[in-house]
């Protein structure tokens, strides 16, 4: 990213046919552009940040006689997506959140003065100007995190994808091993008057807020979203950890992870339900409702205080994306569960 340069200030003095000896009158150079990112929101991504990678702002005008000032250099508008943060060339960091926000992340530089601002009583006729200065320069980085309403964790293969599929338009890729999913993918779900955006990321494992397997980076994304769903498999295959033992490795690392995300409201969803008989999963479900820390969200009073540690639960469904069994009263316990207003 680079400002544009400021023009340069230049001497020269007034020619008039009726004015004998007319004083300094170089103007200024202009300033030179902005690099600005301006929040768009039809963008998705930053793929086009990917294409073309030195940015540059316009550089000012060259100021002119008769005390012209330079024009101002042209900004650089660069369109990225709602929930991108950058860090600017002097390091300090922006969020680009609402549409239309801007951030100058790499201002231009100043023009410089020409002569007519040199002259003084004892120095009338200045016969030099300044340069415009560079443009701030250096190289920024871009940083884009899903803005999603309700995000989807789990071990891999936890069914998150299969899930997304199914409550929304999204076609992420499902197969049965883990780690299908590398990149996150976001789908709409459509209620009568308003719509939740989930996001599906990539299985976390053991130590994923540390750097294991694809978790570190995903768990960012889902930082802003206002309420988890955790998928835990009913009937893990043999040999893989219990529902439960499943369920608190990723509450773990949630923990691990920080900023906030272990104390989002988290709704418990046991998935594959079509794979356990009816009975098995009722007990299940009864044995995970027992064994979760915190007491229903209507149990609490209104104005009660949020305890600062304790996360909301937001109970436990058990459903199942393959029959459709128990996807309704969870789409209606995530648009109950996220607040309509932002
Ligand atoms: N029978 C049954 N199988 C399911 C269900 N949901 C998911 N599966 C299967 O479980 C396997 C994993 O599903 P995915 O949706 O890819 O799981 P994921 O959690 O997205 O996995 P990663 O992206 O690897 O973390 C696939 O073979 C799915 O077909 C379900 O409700 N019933
Ligand atoms: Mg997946």
């Amino acid at each position: 990213m680079q400002g544009g340069a400021g023009g340069n200030g230049v001497v020269s003095f007034r020619r008039e046919a009726h004015v004998p000896r007319g004083g300094p009158d170089g103007g200024d150079g202009g300033r030179g552009g902005d690099v600005v990112l301006v929040c768009d929101p039809s963008r998705r991504d930053l793929a086009t940040m990917r294409i073309a990678r030195h940015f540059k702002a316009g550089r000012g005008g060259h100021g002119s006689g008769a005390r012209r000032q330079g024009a101002r250099g042209d900004d650089l508008e660069i369109l990225v997506p709602p929930g991108t943060s950058a860090d600017g060339v002097d390091g300090s960091t922006y969020d680009l959140v609402e549409p239309g926000q801007r951030a100058i992340v790499a201002p231009g530089g100043i023009g410089g003065h020409g002569n007519k601002r040199f002259a003084t009583s004892t120095r009338q006729a200045p016969r030099f100007a300044e340069s415009g200065l560079p443009g701030e320069e250096g190289w920024i980085e871009l940083r884009l995190r899903l803005l999603a309403d309700v995000g989807l964790v789990g071990l891999p293969n936890a069914g998150k994808s299969s899930l997304l599929a199914r409550l929304t338009n999204a076609r992420p890729k499902v197969a049965n091993y883990p780690f299908t999913t590398l990149d996150p993918v976001l789908g709409t779900i459509s209620g009568d008057d308003r719509q939740l955006i989930l996001a599906d990321i990539p299985g976390l494992i053991e130590g994923a807020a540390a750097g294991a397997g694809l978790g570190h980076e995903f768990l960012a994304h889902i930082e802003r979203c206002r309420v988890l769903v955790h998928l835990v498999e009913l009937a893990p295959p043999e040999g893989s950890p219990s529902p439960l033992e499943a369920y608190e490795t990723v509450r773990a690392e949630l923990s691990a992870h920080g900023s906030g995300l272990a104390e989002l409201p988290e709704l418990v969803l046991l998935s594959k339900l079509d794979l356990v008989p009816a009975e098995v999963a009722a007990e299940r479900r009864r044995g995970f409702e027992a064994s979760l820390p915190s007491e229903p969200r209507e149990a609490r009073g209104r104005d009660e205080a949020r305890e600062p540690r304790g996360r909301e639960s937001l109970g436990v469904i058990a459903a199942s994306s393959a029959t459709g069994a128990g996807i309704e009263a969870l789409v209606r316990a995530l648009f109950s569960a996220v607040p309509a207003e932002p």
